[in-house]
Parts: C-alpha cells; sequence; structure tokens
C-alpha cells in the first residue's frame, strides 16, 4: 500500500465529543474499525472496542458516572497513591479531577500516516491538590490506539523543580471476562505477592497458573513485563505489556465484596478482573526535575496461541 493510501485521515481518527455530564471524551478509531474513548474527568480510559466494536473493557452496569468519583470501570489512573493513605483519598486523586488536552494533541496528523492515533492528556497540580499532597509535578498521558488495534498507556510523571516526592501508580485496569471461573493468568507464577485480604502479608504463589475461586485482591511483585490472561470461553487472550510498573496487582472481588459496592452489580464479579501494572512495593522518588515513564500496552490475540508462543518472558 502506498504512503497516501496508508495516510489515515486524522479527523476520522481523532473525535471530540460530550459525555453524559457534558465532559468532554475523545473518540481514537483506527482503519479497521476499533475504537478507544478517553474521558477528560481523570483521564480515565472508558472504552477499548475491537474491528468488530466488541467492548474489551467492563463497566459496571451500575456505575456512578458523576464526578468527582470515578466511573467503576475501564482503566482509572491511581496517582500519587494505589492504596490507602492518611493524607489522601483512595488511590489517590488523579482519577476524580478534570485534567485538559495538551495544545500538541491532534487534530495534528497522528504521529504515523499509518493508522495509529492518539491523545495527549495533561494533569497538573492544582491548589487544592497542594493541601493534600503539597508537590509540584506535570503528569502526561498519552492513550493511542494502533493500526493493530492495541491500546497503549504512556503516563509521564515529572517533578517541576519543587521539592523531592515519592509516588505509587497503577493503571487500574478492568478487563471485561466471559466468565471469571475460566479466566487464568499467566506469567505470575512463583512471584511474591501481598495479600489485602491479610493485611498485605507476604506469600509465593505456588500454583502455574492463576484461577479463580473466591475473593482475590493482590499486589505481586517484581514480575516480568509480560501477563497473559486467558479467556476460555471466548478463546480470548488479553496479553499485557508494561515497561516501569514493576508489580501487578490482581482483584477480582468475589460475591460478598460485589454486594457491598453501591455502584457494581452483585453478580458482576463474574465478568470482570482487574489486572493492575503497577508501581507499589517500591515508590518511586523523583527529584526536581526528574521524570518517571510508565507504559502499559493491552492487546487481545486469540486463544488459539499457546501461552509460550506470547513469549511473556
Ligand atoms: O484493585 C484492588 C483494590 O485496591 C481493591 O481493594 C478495591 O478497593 C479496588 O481496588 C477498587 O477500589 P475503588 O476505590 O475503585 O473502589
Amino acid at each position: 500500500m502506498g504512503h497516501s493510501a496508508a495516510v489515515w485521515d486524522h479527523k476520522a481518527a481523532f473525535e471530540v465529543t460530550k459525555d453524559w455530564n457534558g465532559i468532554d471524551q475523545i473518540l481514537l478509531r483506527n482503519p479497521k474499525g476499533a475504537s478507544a474513548r478517553v474521558s477528560l474527568h481523570g483521564g480515565q480510559v472508558t472504552s477499548w472496542r475491537n474491528e468488530q466494536g466488541e467492548e474489551l473493557l467492563f463497566t459496571s452496569h451500575k456505575a456512578n458516572f458523576k464526578p468527582p468519583k470515578a466511573m467503576r470501570g475501564g482503566i482509572p489512573i491511581c496517582f500519587p497513591q494505589f492504596g490507602n493513605c492518611r493524607s489522601l483519598e483512595l488511590h489517590g486523586f488523579a482519577r476524580n479531577k478534570m485534567w485538559v488536552i495538551e495544545d500538541n494533541s491532534p487534530p495534528l496528523p497522528p504521529n504515523d500516516s499509518h493508522g495509529k492515533s492518539f491523545v495527549d492528556l495533561l494533569l497538573k497540580s492544582s491548589e487544592e491538590d497542594l493541601k493534600c499532597w503539597p508537590y509540584s509535578f506535570e503528569f502526561r498521558l498519552r492513550v493511542s490506539l494502533a493500526a493493530d488495534g492495541n491500546l497503549t498507556l504512556i503516563s509521564r510523571v515529572r517533578n517541576i523543580n519543587g521539592k523531592p516526592f515519592s509516588f505509587s501508580f497503577a493503571y487500574h485496569t478492568y478487563l471485561l471476562v466471559s466468565d471469571i471461573s475460566e479466566v487464568r493468568i499467566e506469567g505470575l507464577e512463583t512471584l511474591d505477592y501481598l495479600d489485602n485480604l491479610s493485611q498485605r502479608e507476604r506469600f509465593t504463589e505456588q500454583g502455574d497458573a492463576i484461577t479463580f475461586e473466591s475473593e482475590v485482591d493482590r499486589v505481586y511483585l517484581s514480575s516480568p513485563n509480560a501477563v497473559a490472561v486467558l479467556d476460555h470461553e471466548r478463546k480470548r487472550t488479553y496479553v499485557i505489556r508494561k515497561e516501569g510498573l514493576p508489580d501487578v496487582v490482581v482483584w477480582n472481588p468475589w460475591e460478598k465484596k460485589s454486594k457491598s459496592m453501591v455502584d457494581f452489580g452483585d453478580e458482576e464479579y463474574k465478568q470482570m478482573l482487574c489486572v493492575n501494572g503497577a508501581v507499589i512495593e517500591k515508590p518511586v522518588t523523583l527529584k526536581p526535575g526528574e521524570e518517571w515513564t510508565g507504559r502499559l500496552q493491552l492487546k487481545v490475540v486469540p486463544s488459539s496461541f499457546c501461552s509460550d508462543s506470547l513469549d511473556l518472558d
């Protein structure tokens, strides 16, 4: 295909619309019909669809779409804290704040003319943030949809010449699965993990793959840069590749916890699994002017691939 034929009309690749609350959201498309949607509320990816228009991320039917709380689903950004901390809300404030589109973002032509589309979002420390987290930062998030439908999120956090600060982070990724009892995770075998159901006690994973029969809420430590989530019923495998994200949070609330969440259906635990690329055990410390980058790529392949062909090492 000649270059001109490959040139992708960037207007079709990138569209700003309003969501149910009148908040700007960006729709990214690729030439084959795949799409992704990002809300300026929280910089949250709220949808990722394949070329057939099938949704790949979970969103609760009882999700609360009212700011400032993050919508239950998609990929909330947990920053500057994953988990609880005295002065910050659970999982930090970034997912509850309004982000802006960086002025160098499209509608300039995408960074390559072969059907990739992206948007750059920006969150800066506000006066309000400085009261609960007194550090000056700039957080740039690039969300891109490639010609093959892969979704990539790149986070860049910079210390804007303030005092040094440390943070933990997670891409809180809600994967849509057909039946949690038919799902397994490969790539986390033999790792140590902190069990949030046992006061973050440290254990070692014994299984040759992680399967689900009850609530799981764990932080796997120093994980490899590729993890596979196999959805047996749909013959679909999510391949998660990551850089700068040494830990992986695995969470399924199961029946009892599901019933305790107002923005989550009692039975919805059967159709979702959170597998979050994260930095938790060893928080990132940035001196003035330093920048951290955390990259996550999500890809779907037919499960006919056996896991060793996914070169998960
Ligand atoms: O992903 C693990 C976790 O920390 C769970 O303990 C649960 O709290 C989940 O995150 C969702 O947190 P949220 O604040 O979005 O309800």
